[in-house]
């Protein structure tokens, strides 16, 4: 399959390797020693099978942290099936094996994706890869210094060619859009509406009583220090932390999971039952302002107090659906009882 249109992120990582190029960056995939888990944590091995959620009413967003999680509107949804944890590996090398399948990723890049001469894209940019977090040994505020654009990361090297190979209990990322949806429709289920999977998250609490110890966040002055009190420097396998009241691991933390919502700053206060989030015509993402991203949600292991305080059900953010990251996964929700098995 084609890759998928890039959108401004990876315009951005562009950027950040021009000057890398120009000597203002440097370091590549962080080596096996340096990604291994503090794995502090006992991690039993939970089962796949979804479970069931009644619909029902809640209060989706908070209005005392973050503006785009506001205002709080009451919201009515459906019942459900989801997916106890996020979406694994070793679920995913199942579906890449029964159906082929190539991820994004792993296609190669049109430089006319790009919008720029081609003489002005950085020849890494132009290799298949993905997004890695590579943290700066400096503090700092700017997300293109720990973002790096990695030739050859993707689900299966998720910290690229240099590193170990993905762990089979640990969430995939490195995923696209179309990669998720692809999975999707061969597992039989879909992407969650944000209205869903915040329902599914909060569990009958209000958003503010999670506390970011009780899901794998990032203790310490991010991006540079991490001090791992939570038992994982980086990602963990799904299962390590405590499940929330519905009996589902990790929706907070961990990896942030994306939502089928085109993403908009704030919620529709009229659009409160069973609500899909704007068209993609009234999408708007102020980071990433020329691409309809889709909503993410519930933070994962790089939230910090001090950069990124989404440790919580009703955080939210946009993301490019053309290029996935090492810290950006997801989980499905059904319409029916999935097959056994
Ligand atoms: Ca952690
Ligand atoms: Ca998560």
């Amino acid at each position: 399959m084609p890759r998928s249109t890039l959108g401004p992120f990876a315009a951005l990582l562009a950027a950040a390797s021009l000057a890398a190029l120009a000597g203002c960056g440097g370091g590549g995939a962080p080596q096996a020693k340096e990604v291994a888990a503090a794995g502090a944590r006992a991690c039993p091995r939970i089962a796949d099978t979804p479970v069931r959620l009644a619909g029902g009413t809640f209060d989706m967003g908070e209005e005392d942290v973050y503006d785009e999680e506001g205002p709080v509107r009451t919201t009515t949804v459906g019942g459900f099936w989801i997916d106890p944890h996020e979406v694994t590996n070793r679920q995913f090398a199942a579906f890449v094996k029964a159906a082929h399948y190539v991820t994004v990723a792993e296609n190669p890049v049109d430089a006319k994706q790009f919008n720029v001469p081609a003489d002005q894209i950085p020849p890494d940019m132009l290799k298949p890869g993905s997004a890695v977090f590579t943290p700066p040994d400096f503090p700092s505020n700017r997300y293109t210094d720990w973002w790096k654009y990695v030739p050859g990361a993707n689900w299966k090297k998720p910290y690229g060619p240099g590193g170990p190979d993905a762990v089979p209990n640990e969430p995939v990322v490195h995923l696209a859009w179309d990669d998720m949806v692809a999975y999707a429709q061969w597992a039989g289920g879909r992407i969650p509406t944000e209205a869903e999977w915040e329902y599914a998250a909060s569990a009958g609490q209000r958003s503010k009583n999670i506390q970011p110890e009780e899901a794998n966040s990032w203790q310490g002055a991010f991006p540079n220090y991490n001090a791992e009190t939570d038992g994982f420097k980086g990602v963990a396998p799904v299962g390590c932390y405590k499940p929330n009241a519905n009996g589902l691991y990790d929706m907070v933390g961990n990896v942030w999971e994306v939502t089928s919502d085109f993403f908009r700053p704030g919620h529709d206060p009229k659009d409160s039952k069973d609500p899909k989030g704007p068209d993609e015509g009234s999408a708007y993402d102020p980071f990433s302002p020329d691409t309809p991203s889709r909503t993410v949600k519930g933070g994962s292991y790089l939230c910090a107090p001090n950069y990124c305080q989404r440790y919580r059900p009703a955080s939210r953010q946009g993301r490019d659906p053309g290029m996935g990251t090492s810290n950006v996964g997801f989980r499905l929700v059904y319409d029916r009882p999935p097959a056994a098995g």
